[in-house]
């Protein structure tokens, strides 16, 4: 009987718990949910002392080096190349309204001047500076919004204990209050000494599954601070409470290429998909696998058209300089949003369900259909339409003939020429 009142008891007080961490997204929140949907392109920057082994973010793993020896790069750090002017206007060259930069990856090194480790790079590398700090000014200063992405997972910290078997949601060696309490230093450094921050972006979760990784504290702790701040997090499932928007990894949403998709079922938050301009997350010399400015724009497009943002991922070069083939097909990238963005920004897509053809972005009466395959017949139909169109032109051009029958559209392509990157007809709904 005892038992069983005590029982009880402990259902009462965590469905308590639970209550209070029932999250409800500030005004200010919401307004910063609908500006982060508008501005649809993001640069992702992979940064660390790894970029100095030429060989990604995970060599210290995948190279089994011990971390006492992998340390050891912080001395040779010394990017005075870096010219946060220069990454700004690298970003804003290509079409894109928001950075999104590694503060500490996996390696646990953090590329900002914290007071909670002195693995960072103002102490322990002869650079002495803080290359976040300017680029936020930077980021301010040029309209562009800052995202800080912070792993979860660290290999080096005695307290996080990597390897560690987690039992009852903790690991078993370790400290693992320690490494909560330190996340949230950390974080409260991101959100309250650099000017602008707009987002703070998980990862590693996946690593400890099973771990109680605090969230409705670190969540609370970071709307606390700042309620506009949008979170989100990597963690490859369904968005969780307290969490602004919900990412997929080389992926668009509802796809699972990868196989890291396969749990996230699409929520009602916003959406992004990042996805890497080579090959590679961290700055690696031997990856040549360059996407072209098609694929870009393309995976731009039909990101846009399952109406998420685009995060393309760059990995600099330890000197602090971007590497010229992304620039070259970076600039391409941005003479064509230039030219074509009023399809992109501000808009919204699921519209309808991706086609053969391509896919529909819409911006008020205004609907933007991306042909990517040109289609084998001269028309392509645009399934369950429910509003009327009355006009249809090409983006910039002629007008375009189109028949509607109820929930049909058809869209006359013959005598149009197609640009084997996407060809963009503009239609008018009432
Ligand atoms: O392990 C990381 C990887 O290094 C990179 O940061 C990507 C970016 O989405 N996320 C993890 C893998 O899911």
């Amino acid at each position: 009987m005892k038992k069983l009142a005590c029982m009880l008891l402990l259902v009462c007080s965590l469905s308590a718990v639970a209550q209070q961490s029932t999250y409800t997204p500030a005004p200010e929140n919401l307004e910063a949910r609908k500006k982060f949907q508008d501005l649809k392109f993001g640069l992702f920057i992979h940064w660390g002392i790894y970029s100095i082994l030429g060989d990604g973010e995970w060599v210290m793993n995948e190279k089994r080096i011990p971390y006492d020896s992998y340390k050891r790069l912080a001395d040779f750090f010394n990017p005075q190349d870096f010219d946060a002017k220069a990454w700004v206007a690298f970003a804003k060259n290509a079409g894109m309204k928001y950075i999104t930069i590694t503060s500490r990856h996996h390696d646990g090194f953090s590329m900002f001047a914290t007071k909670k480790s002195s693995y960072n790079i103002v102490d322990a590398t002869p650079y002495h500076k803080d290359p976040l700090m300017e680029l936020a000014k930077e980021c301010q200063k040029e309209g562009i919004e800052l995202h800080f992405y912070y792993s979860l997972l660290d290999w080096g910290r005695a307290d996080y204990a990597y390897g560690s078997q987690i039992v009852d949601g903790k690991p078993v060696k370790g400290d693992w209050d320690s490494y909560i309490k330190f996340m949230k230093d950390q974080l409260t450094e991101l959100i309250t000494k650099y000017p602008g921050v707009k987002g703070i972006w998980f990862d590693g979760n996946w690593e400890r599954p099973n771990a109680n990784w605090h969230y409705d504290e670190i969540y609370g702790l970071i709307h606390k601070l700042n309620p506009a701040i949008l979170v989100g997090n990597n963690h490859h499932l369904a968005p969780k409470e307290g969490e602004d928007f919900q990412m997929f990894e080389k992926d668009l949403p509802g796809q699972n290429h990868t196989g890291f998709s396969g749990e996230s079922t699409i929520g009602k938050l916003p959406l992004e998909t990042c996805e890497t301009i080579n090959n590679s997350w961290g700055f690696k010399i031997t990856d040549r696998t360059f996407k072209s400015s098609k694929q870009i724009i393309q995976y731009l497009v039909n990101a846009a058209g399952h109406n998420a943002n685009f995060l393309l991922n760059i990995g600099p070069m330890p000197n602090g300089k971007i590497q010229p083939e992304f620039t070259d097909t970076l600039n391409l990238v941005g003479a064509w949003v230039k030219k074509n963005g009023e399809s992109i920004y501000n808009t919204r897509g699921a519209i309808v369900p991706a086609q053969p053809w391509g896919t529909l972005t819409s911006n008020g009466k205004a609907l933007y259909a991306h042909i990517t395959n040109a289609p084998g017949e001269p028309y392509i139909f645009i399934p369950e339409l429910k509003s009327k169109v009355t006009k249809a032109v090409l983006l910039g051009g002629a007008a375009v003939k189109f028949k509607q029958q109820p929930e049909v559209l058809f869209i006359y392509t013959s005598g149009v020429v197609m640009d084997p990157v996407d060809t963009i007809v503009k239609l008018t709904t009432n």
